[in-house]
């Protein structure tokens, strides 16, 4: 109750669900996203819903300067950040001989090293506090292999890779680490990530609501655990295209 939880992509998808929730818990939800606009929006339906407060902040997590400013200055005003969620991120499914070298860049640069120096403008105050829990939104694409993903697929691998690795460190210092690996979510992920529409019509039955997913990340806040998987599909392969 009444901790400070800071999510950055919460201006919309699963990252507004995760704040709602957290507001609902009695948390106080610290969203990030680029859009100020929808980040005022989706600030102001938490507080109808829930009476709570719920600061934002303009935030593109790929651009590191920002990142500094956007989390000092939070620091600065919040007195202390008790949980982190890496939530930002983005897809674009494609085959291999069609993926754009500049758009796998900036994959990576959102997914994997936005993630990485949004925990570490936060790491060093919580080990200071030998408190703070940091969770990632990875993937099941980060665990199993689909076609077309990947660009995508190696982004959340590295995420995985990196959440687990940081859990490791982060013990000495009484911080949490948690990997949260969904499989598809209905949200908007997918008007950039599936042009085609192939991929959404193949899962469509499988899909997650982003409250579902919320509801098991904010659970795994209050009882902290390493990993939140849910798979929705055996591992189709490349039956979610037609070969
Ligand atoms: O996607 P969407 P989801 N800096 O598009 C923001 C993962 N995931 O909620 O910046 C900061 O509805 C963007 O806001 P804006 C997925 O990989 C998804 O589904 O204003 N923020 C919006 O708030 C991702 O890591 C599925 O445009 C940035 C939010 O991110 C996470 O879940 C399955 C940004 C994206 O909302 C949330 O995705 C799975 C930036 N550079 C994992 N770029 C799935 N949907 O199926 C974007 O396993 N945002």
């Amino acid at each position: 109750k009444g901790r400070h939880v800071v999510i950055t992509g919460a201006s919309g998808g699963i990252g507004e669900q995760i704040a709602y929730e957290a507001a609902r818990q009695g948390a106080v939800p610290v969203l990030l996203a680029r859009s100020e606009e929808k980040l005022k929006e989706a600030s102001a339906r938490i507080e109808a819903q829930t009476g709570i407060r719920a600061p934002y902040a303009p935030l593109d997590v790929s651009d590191r300067e920002m990142v500094e400013a956007v989390f000092a200055k939070l620091s600065a005003e919040l007195g202390a950040i008790d949980v982190l969620v890496n939530n930002a991120g983005f897809g674009v499914f494609r085959y291999v001989e069609d993926i754009d070298l500049d758009e796998m860049e900036r994959m990576f640069a959102v997914n994997v090293f936005g993630l990485i120096a949004c925990t570490k403008a936060v790491y060093p105050h919580m080990k200071e506090r030998r408190s703070g829990h940091i969770l990632n939104i990875a993937s099941q694409a980060g665990k199993i292999a689909t076609p077309k993903s990947s660009v995508y697929s190696a982004t959340k691998h590295a995420v995985v890779g990196f959440t687990d690795s940081l859990r490791l460190e982060a013990g000495r210092f009484g911080i949490f680490v948690t990997a949260v690996n969904p499989g598809p979510v209905e949200t908007n992920f997918f008007s950039a990530a599936d042009e085609s529409g192939e991929y959404v019509r193949n899962v469509s039955r499988w899909m997650l609501r982003p409250e579902a997913v919320a509801k098991r990340v904010v659970a795994a806040m209050m009882t902290p655990t390493r990993e939140v998987n849910m798979p929705r599909w055996m591992d189709l392969g490349s039956r979610l295209y037609r070969l």
